[in-house]
């Protein structure tokens, strides 16, 4: 056989067993918001129906709630004169191409001095007003986000309290928290569980299955929880599948602070931060229920949110960990600074070397999202945290 008959036979094997890993890719940084003081939590959705992807952002210390536009990044306020906003998700729910936006507020780590308002709001169309209406309220309300837990095409809305009651600091483990889910026909509460032990810092949709079913990842204290329904509507009944118990040790270093899937060579992985608000990047690779834990990386200062996303286009999902750290101040000269943390994918999810390599290290960074913000067919990086900056890192490609 000539030696060009053997590269194409060689080629042909790749092929079968999918690319190699491309490794990393160059990014450019872009302001969004150059001033959005202790910014918590930022997501993308298109608020004005133009088909560019914007950015939505909320801070803690910020008593409003605001979009930007891209490309420009004008900035649209969704409600003002709102306090302790923690989270948000957006959807288009009555399909007029515009989404809906639900949030919480009154947010504080203890029941006690948290109200917990659960709110959807309305767009009225570009340059109108929303209608923001309050539907709950219960203490610790912290994370919320959209899934379509009976296959019905209707998405359901998932709220996630931080704590139960009880849970107290420093370690938070006295008390067990639940996950709420609603209707969009009436927006009555009904509990998916009411039994998870002390913080639940994350909740992410997953089509774990296959089908219309989104089932439900809860990162915790107890680690990773699959909960998956079965029955429609209102006779949902929940079931549970402890994935990982995380990181194990005393509280409040327990669990998990985020979950993200992704598939490489169109085999399922999962990636975590560990424990809550914790310092390790943990890939689990197996089948079924199943998986193997494997630490990454130890080094994440304050790690608390985690994306799984192509970066470089060799159909295998990185990982990206987001890092809070505040950096030095007069009283902690020492203190480590935060930024973005990149893994490119190996070959071999379960074995291969994850490549690394910082991309922000300058501002403490709390939430990223993989998203193409300007329709190059790469995936973008948005980004926001304590580092008081929202900002977008362009994927320049290799
Ligand atoms: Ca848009
Ligand atoms: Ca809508
Ligand atoms: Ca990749
Ligand atoms: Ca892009």
């Amino acid at each position: 056989m000539s030696a060009g008959g053997t590269a194409l036979a060689s080629l042909a094997v790749a092929t079968l067993s999918g690319a190699p890993a491309a490794g990393p890719v160059k990014f450019e940084a872009h302001d969004i918001d150059p001033k959005l003081p202790g910014a918590y939590a930022v997501n993308t959705a298109d608020f004005n129906n133009d088909g560019r992807v914007d950015v939505i952002a909320n801070s803690l210390g910020a008593r409003e709630l605001a979009w930007y536009e891209n490309p420009g990044w004008t900035r649209h306020v969704v409600v003002s004169d709102t306090a302790q906003i923690v989270n948000q998700a957006a959807e288009d729910i009555n399909g007029d191409g515009f989404p809906e936006l639900a949030f919480q507020s009154s947010f504080a780590m203890q029941a006690a001095k948290s109200e917990g308002v659960n709110w959807i709001a309305r767009s009225q169309g570009t340059g109108q007003p929303w209608k923001a209406e309050k539907f709950d309220a219960f203490p610790t309300s912290h994370h919320v986000i959209w899934a379509d837990l009976d296959g019905d095409s209707k998405k359901e809305l998932i709220n996630a309290p931080l704590v139960g009651a009880g849970s107290l600091a420093p370690t938070y483990d006295q008390d067990k928290a639940p996950v709420f889910w609603y209707g969009q026909s009436d927006w009555k509460r009904h509990t998916m569980t009411d039994s998870v032990p002390g913080i639940i810092h994350r909740v992410r949709a997953v089509k774990w299955d296959g089908g219309n079913r989104d089932a439900i990842l809860v990162a915790s204290f107890e680690g990773v929880g699959l909960y998956r329904a079965s029955g429609s509507g209102e006779n949902m009944k929940f079931e549970k599948v402890l994935l990982t118990k995380g990181h194990e040790e005393q509280a409040p270093r327990l669990g998990a602070s985020d979950v993200g899937v992704g598939t490489q060579d169109g085999r399922r992985f999962f990636a975590t931060v560990e424990p809550w608000h914790g310092n390790e990047v943990v890939i689990y690779t197996g089948s079924g229920t199943t998986f193997t834990r494997r630490v990454i990386f130890d080094k994440v200062a304050a790690g608390h949110e985690i994306a799984v996303v192509d970066l470089n286009g060799d159909g295998r999902d990185d990982v990206v960990a987001n890092d809070n750290a505040r950096g030095p101040t007069q009283n902690n000269p020492n203190a480590p600074v935060g930024g973005v943390h990149v893994f490119f994918a190996p070959d071999d999810a379960a074995k291969g070397e994850w490549q690394y390599m910082r991309i922000e290290d300058k501002l403490g960074m709390n939430s990223c999202v993989g998203v193409d913000i300007n329709k190059d067919k790469r995936n973008d990086l948005v980004c926001g945290g304590s580092g008081g900056v929202v900002r977008w890192y362009e994927n320049k490609g290799r």
